[in-house]
């Protein structure tokens, strides 16, 4: 528990722009992540996908989608007179992994989306994020026609420790997705060094 005088403290220790990375495997819902919550249209670069990369791109599960974003999404929000959050979408595919560390760079933390029927491809971001040490909440993305894990079934099920806030969100709604950035934020500021 963080009391008051602590959070604010640690609130004060937050630079006013704040970069997040929302993470997470081909179609568990970054794009629409950034597109509920952000206050400018959200930017974002989308290919259809042709035969050639549909064969590249693991598209088990995720038939009905036809664009997949090849540079990233961006968008912002202001939280506090003085904190605006700048989220940027990674790439899902594997072919895209060159430009993770770029994004990465002064991030203050990242998002992971899970999709539970296909919780494997989220393991690579959890892996990026655990190895550099840069904070991280796992947010499973609730899917019509998953079966309703846990977030403890997921914690086990991804071997993901204590430590990392696990959570359920809808990623369509605003509301439900400023949660996710509020628990980040949380979990970032406890991270930070108070003076
Ligand atoms: N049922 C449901 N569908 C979602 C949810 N989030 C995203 N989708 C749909 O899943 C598909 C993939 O989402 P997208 O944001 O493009 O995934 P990305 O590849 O991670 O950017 C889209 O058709 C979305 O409309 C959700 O919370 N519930
Ligand atoms: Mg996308």
């Amino acid at each position: 528990m963080v009391s008051v005088h602590s959070s604010q403290q640690a609130m004060s220790l937050i630079p006013a722009s704040v970069k997040i990375l929302v993470a997470g495997g081909f179609g568990v819902g970054k794009t629409t992540l950034v597109g509920s919550v952000s206050e400018i249209p959200p930017l974002s670069t989308e290919e259809m996908l042709t035969e050639a990369s549909a064969g590249v791109d693991d598209l088990a599960g995720v038939e009905d989608k036809s664009t997949t974003t090849v540079a990233l999404d961006f968008g912002r929000i202001t939280i506090s007179p003085r904190i605006v959050l700048y989220l940027f979408g990674t790439p899902g595919q594997d072919r895209f992994w060159f430009m993770w560390d770029e994004l990465a760079n002064g991030a203050i933390g990242a998002i992971v989306l899970i999709d539970t029927r296909r919780l494997e491809t989220s393991f690579a971001a959890i892996d990026f994020f655990e190895r550099r040490n840069i904070p991280f909440v796992v947010v499973v993305n609730r899917f019509d026609g998953a079966y309703d894990y846990t977030p403890d079934e997921v914690r086990q099920a991804l071997a993901i420790n204590d430590g990392i806030p696990v959570m359920v969100c809808d990623a369509r709604k605003s509301d439900s997705s400023k949660l996710a950035l509020i628990k980040l934020l949380e979990h970032a500021m406890s991270k930070l060094p108070v003076e």
